[in-house]
């Protein structure tokens, strides 16, 4: 059972045994300590036929096959509640209740489908993703999954086709995974608390600056003297300079967004490209 204030995710793929990491490292570790319910399902268990067959030619011709609604229509069946709401927004089963205390009506499942063909996912996505109770992710392969799955999916969910990314992968597991992995370090008590404060250094839109440890020289190079000035003042203000330096020579994109337009603070006319006295 999901603990309270937990997530439970589904993931339904041809082939589970790419969902293999998910038993690994912190995302394992928030499983066993049950932090998060994730279930791999294997889409075959829904075929009938001897041959278990997942997809067929398309219509309209075109290369490779796409993935037949039946099976897909069945195992979203058995993994998304049916819930009768009224126009009050809550099933009939709670509707009592609802009227003598404060009861939050069930919130409908968030189907994820990564695709080439979705919106982008950011760090903003992550976040409302990890505020999710139910998340089922549906990983295609081949040219995709008969779109009327999704649109009838949409009556008993919310579905989002998401890209991680403008490139091509044989279907959608190492996506759920790369998704998997920006929600599961956002939810409370899976990472401490200096992981969240590099969290909070994000929020500024920025790329990082670069990292050091010890030793001071290694095969002749030095770590920047700032670092080890202890200057806290200036410390912060050469992150910001390096930051704001990656993130126009990498980025430029990023810099056009809120918050970041004219924030160079006192290396105001310099940046971006002039050059400083700083390690590089
Ligand atoms: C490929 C189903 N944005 C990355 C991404 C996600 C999913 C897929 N490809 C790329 C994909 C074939 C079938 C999904």
């Amino acid at each position: 059972m999901r603990r309270e204030g937990g997530v439970r995710v589904d993931i339904v793929t041809i082939f589970p045994e790419y969902l293999a990491p998910l038993d690994l490292s912190l995302i394992g570790k928030a499983r066993s300590s049950g932090q998060i319910e994730i279930n791999v399902y294997d889409l075959r268990t829904w075929t009938h036929d001897v041959h278990r067959t997942v997809d067929d030619s398309p219509y309209g011709g075109g290369p490779g096959m796409v993935m037949r609604p039946e099976p897909w229509g069945e195992a979203l069946d058995e993994l998304l509640p049916v819930l009768e709401e009224t126009d009050d927004g809550f099933s009939r089963k709670l509707r009592e209740t609802a009227r003598q205390e404060i009861v939050q009506p069930p919130r409908r499942a968030r189907v994820i489908v990564p695709t080439p063909a979705g919106e982008l996912f950011t760090q903003a996505l992550a976040h409302e993703l990890a505020t999710e109770e139910h998340l089922v992710l549906v990983c295609g392969r081949y040219e995709g999954i008969d779109q009327r799955v999704l649109d009838e999916a949409a009556q008993r969910a919310r579905v989002s086709e998401i890209s991680i990314g403008d490139y091509v992968l044989f279907g959608g597991e190492v996506a759920a995974l790369v998704m998997l992995e920006a929600v599961v370090r956002l939810l409370p008590g899976v990472l401490g608390n200096a992981d969240s404060l590099t969290e909070e250094s994000h929020a500024d839109g920025l790329l990082e600056a670069p990292v050091y440890t010890k030793p001071a020289t290694w095969r002749g190079r030095e770590v920047p003297e700032v670092l080890r000035s202890g200057d806290h003042g200036r410390i912060a203000r050469w992150r910001r300079e390096e930051s704001l330096r990656r993130t126009a020579e990498r980025r430029p994109d990023l810099l056009g967004a809120a918050g970041n337009a004219g924030s160079a603070g006192d290396d105001g006319g310099r940046f971006p490209g002039s050059g400083t006295d700083m390690a590089k």
